[in-house]
């Protein structure tokens, strides 16, 4: 059977390829979104690839996977370091999530070291560009694939 994966998208990040090409890469958010369903479809599993500015709106998508989705990648953008909803929320769904980042968190300002996030994910990938997320894609479904 195919598993559905949400792949979320904190804020700003519809501004990529817009803004800060030195930093986030010269893609749109848009043009990963395709990357994405490209290689979920490649494994076997249907991405549903969404952003929202919304903290709380992103909390909704999170409850959510955990009826609608086997695992969740999730860009917290900003809401990375600040956000205890976020990690209250990932830590109830009961389902495998992998933190990505366009950008080498720990090569930046120190206020992007520490990610409340990171604890509550089965793995962190950051630094690599939209390759992050195709990478985190492939481990996804070995994580679900363990699981049963
Ligand atoms: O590296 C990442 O993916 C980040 O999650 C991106 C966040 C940042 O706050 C995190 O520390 C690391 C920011 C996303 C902002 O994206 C923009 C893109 C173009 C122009 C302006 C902002």
């Amino acid at each position: 059977m195919t598993s559905t994966i949400f792949v979320l998208n904190g804020p700003n990040l519809n501004m990529l390829g817009r803004r800060e090409p030195g930093i986030y890469g010269g893609k749109s958010l848009e043009e990963i979104g395709e990357e994405c369903r490209t290689a979920g479809h490649e494994a076997g599993l249907v991405v549903d690839f969404r952003q929202s500015n919304h903290e709380g709106i992103l909390v909704d998508w999170v409850q959510e996977a955990a009826d609608a989705a086997e695992g969740i990648i999730i860009n917290p953008g900003a809401y990375s370091h600040t956000s205890v909803a976020l990690h209250d929320a990932i830590r109830a769904a009961g389902r495998p999530a992998i933190e990505v980042h366009l950008s080498n968190i720990f090569s930046r300002e120190p206020f992007r070291h520490h990610s409340h996030i990171s604890a509550v994910a089965v793995g962190v990938i950051c630094g690599l560009g939209p390759t992050g997320y195709i990478l985190a894609i492939a481990a996804l479904k070995q994580q679900i694939a363990a699981r049963g």
